[in-house]
């Protein structure tokens, strides 16, 4: 007698075995009982398992639970059926796709009232501090004014002395967190030996990863000085930054896919860039970058044109700024001191109204890793051009060199 598997057999049971493992429920038949029905109940009305805020009858987990939010594969598998499209509700630690784009808001679905409203009181004096540290928070910087301020009374402070872990690799991402003040490591574990790849010095975020693709934390973070971080629950980041996220993909979906700069990307990669891009205005003349300067972030123009200059010195005292390139819709320009760590090569000015997509220096070096030749090639090509424009030695040349 041939003994055959039904079709959907094993998954069904493997997703079960990982719901139990992360929730080490007490009744395992009590808890059967209520994934198997809560599965069956979503199946019926059609909605994703788990989609459902509200459920009684949902099991409770003990760790951060991801069933809470709904699942959506990356945009390459969207075409696939509604059938593989529901059974990859569950994501934790047990089970890691890294390129998963956890999208768990549909944006033209009001969840917000649904959901209750994180918040923690401060004094006046707390939240001009908190104002402060999240000014220049890239990831904030597309949220209106009401959503901005939703996410300022959710965000709480904490306190840390030095060598303190905020966040481990692998584990589950329950906080974002915003530096107020205080130095800290990266590491990561590169073939199994713990490597330190980064730090951030007094200013930027970290821990969104997690919390935007529901992945195991990518990276350990570690204070080097006493410090002081906000942080922001997971669902209320995922409630107002990940359903802007929703929005702001759609919006540059098409300009993304259009960029010469990242055909070297997969297509969940090239989403994931516009996860983390922020789109600033500048007006007729603004300056964007200032030659000298320290770089943190990195520019695509999106409307508009913008100005390179450099500066040419005649005598000691006499120096003069020349035009030495133009940018227009889809080219970039701010990455060269971040390919070479070094200050601000040239200065850009806006000319007329301009809008650039802006990415911050971690994202920068995360994401666009395999968009370095692209990038590499161009810069030599700077280097050739400097040589025209400015008849110069090669030391010169070597200050721009990476
Ligand atoms: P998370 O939720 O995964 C760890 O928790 C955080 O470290 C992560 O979000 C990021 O915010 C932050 N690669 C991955 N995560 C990084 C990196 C990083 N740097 C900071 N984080 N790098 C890539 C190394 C190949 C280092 C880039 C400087
Ligand atoms: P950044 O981070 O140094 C200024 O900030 C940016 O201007 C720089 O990155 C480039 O993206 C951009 N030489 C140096 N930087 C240039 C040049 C350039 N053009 C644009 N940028 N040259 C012009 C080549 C057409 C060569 C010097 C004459």
């Amino acid at each position: 007698m041939s003994i055959e598997i039904p079709e959907g057999l094993t998954e069904l049971l493997q997703r079960f075995t990982v719901e139990v493992l992360r929730n080490q429920p007490g009744d395992l038949l009590e808890f059967a009982l209520q994934y198997f029905t809560q599965l069956k109940d979503s199946e019926t009305t059609g909605t994703a398992f788990g989609n459902d805020q509200n459920s009684a009858t949902r099991p409770s987990g003990k760790a951060v639970n991801f069933i809470d939010e709904a699942m959506q594969i990356d945009s390459e598998n969207e075409e696939e059926s509604d059938e593989e499209e529901f059974i990859a509700p569950v994501m934790s630690r047990f089970i890691r796709r890294a390129s998963v784009c956890a999208e768990a808001f549909n944006p033209d679905e009001d969840e917000e009232d649904k959901e209750q409203r994180v918040t923690h009181p401060k004094t006046d004096e707390q939240r001009q501090r908190l104002q402060e540290a999240c000014r220049d928070i890239l990831l904030f910087k597309n949220l209106d004014p009401e959503q901005f301020s939703q996410v300022l009374d959710a965000m709480f402070e904490k306190f840390l002395d030095v060598g303190e872990h905020i966040i481990d690799e692998d584990d589950d991402g329950d906080n974002f967190y915003v530096i107020e003040r205080g130095t800290f490591d990266i590491y990561m574990r590169v073939d199994g030996v713990e490597k330190t790849v980064g730090a951030y010095d007094n200013k930027g975020s970290f821990g969104e990863l997690a919390l935007m693709y529901n992945t195991p934390r990518a990276a350990t973070i570690i204070s080097t000085s006493p410090g002081a971080l906000w942080c922001l629950d997971r669902l209320t980041f995922r409630r107002i930054i990940v359903k802007n996220n929703a929005l702001k993909r759609r919006l540059y979906e098409e300009f993304i896919e259009s960029l010469p700069l990242l055909t070297s990307l997969e297509l969940s990669e090239r989403m994931k860039v516009v996860d983390v891009l922020s789109s600033r205005a500048f007006c007729d003349g603004e300056q964007i970058i200032s030659q000298g300067d320290l770089a943190d972030c990195f520019y695509i123009v999106e409307s508009g044109q913008v100005r390179i200059t450099m500066k040419r010195t005649r005598t000691k005292k006499d120096q003069e700024d020349v035009d030495i390139a133009t940018c227009s819709r889809g080219q970039y320009f701010g990455e060269l001191a971040l390919v070479t760590n070094k200050p601000r090569a040239a200065s850009a000015y806006a000319v007329g109204s301009v809008k650039c997509l802006v990415m911050d220096v971690q994202a920068f070096e995360r994401l666009l890793g395999p968009c370095m030749d692209i990038m590499k090639r161009n810069i030599a090509n700077y280097e050739e051009q400097l040589v025209t424009l400015f008849e110069c030695s090669t030391t010169d040349i070597e200050e721009i060199n990476p």
